[in-house]
């Protein structure tokens, strides 16, 4: 599935990459609070790199369903310390943001990825600035702020319009002049969809990442959201809560990393670090078993 990508200052391997979550909020739907002070969140992005991630995705406003949004000044002091932190000791960077400026500020501290879970409709400087700076963007299947994001979760067939409107957002990103070789399209697993919705999309990675006439690298967040803690609901229904829904999250990574995904972002590396490579040695006899030659038509005399 992976496409031509060229995403500059970002690691090549020939395995899925794992992304390492730092979500410098007060109010994330599974670490809220724990990484919301500069030091603590530079020391978990530290960590998460020291135990495999590949990438480090700093973000400074929660996007879980119902949260308000906080003004572009407060979103800039709590990632700023991080990003210049974390960039200076020589990680892969990545700024988890749907605002230009706080992307810009990012860019400048020297970040290689933007990661846009509004696919640029939150803020129609986006593009233009990412296309400018010649860096990779995550563009997200997206339909609105958190707000309002059940109230579209409405679907005929949810592989086809998340894919249609993932082309759709291509096209614009690219008008604006984003090089189609940075961008990596990611399902928006939980942004404006119910927990029936992410299944199909995580089953049709491939059809997603082949649109508009080429192959892009896809990214999945499927780490600890509720679709995961609901499918493993006790007896009476209760969700399992997200703390005790790594091991599925693995199980996510390990299978989405066998189709061909480019890249997971979760919040527990060692584990998803561990899967991905079970997936490339899966992936690599597949593809050896496939090229090897056939059996004989007729067995041993
Ligand atoms: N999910 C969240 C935040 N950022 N970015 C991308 N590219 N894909 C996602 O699925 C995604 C994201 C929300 O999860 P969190 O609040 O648990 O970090």
């Amino acid at each position: 599935m992976t496409g031509e990508a060229n995403l500059p200052g970002l690691p090549r391997a020939d395995r899925c990459l794992v992304m390492g979550v730092v979500n410098v909020t007060p109010d994330s739907f599974s670490d809220g609070g724990l990484w919301y002070r500069a030091d603590a969140a530079v020391g978990h992005g530290r960590e998460l790199a020291a135990q495999g991630a590949d990438i480090v995705d700093v973000g400074g406003e929660s996007t879980r369903p119902g949260a308000q949004r906080i003004d572009e000044a407060e979103e800039l002091r709590r990632i700023g310390p991080v990003v210049t932190e974390l960039v200076r000791a020589g990680l892969p960077v990545s700024i988890d943001t749907m605002r230009a400026r706080v992307a810009e500020f990012a860019i400048d501290a020297g970040v290689q990825l933007v990661n846009d879970v509004s696919g640029g409709l939150a803020d129609p400087d986006m593009p233009r600035l990412v296309a400018a700076a010649g860096v990779g963007y995550v563009v997200v299947h997206w339909r609105g702020h958190s707000r309002e994001m059940y109230s579209r979760a409405v679907y005929a067939d949810v592989v086809a319009e998340v894919r249609d409107e993932l082309a759709r957002r291509v096209d614009a990103v690219v008008h604006a002049g984003v090089d189609p070789r940075c961008i990596v399209l990611d399902p928006g697993l939980g942004f404006g969809k119910r927990p029936e919705h992410n299944w199909p999309l995580l089953t049709h990675l491939a059809e997603l990442g082949t649109l508009a006439g080429g192959a892009f690298p896809v990214l999945v967040g499927a780490s600890r959201k509720r679709f995961v803690g609901n499918l493993l609901a006790d007896a009476d229904g209760t969700p399992r809560p997200f703390g005790d829904s790594d091991a599925a999250t693995v199980a996510v990574t390990a299978l989405a990393a066998a189709a061909g995904a480019w890249c997971v972002r979760v919040h527990r590396v060692p584990p998803n670090a561990d899967a991905v490579r079970v997936a490339a040695a899966w992936r690599d006899a597949a593809g050896a078993a496939a090229t090897a030659s056939p059996l004989p038509a007729t067995g041993p005399s």
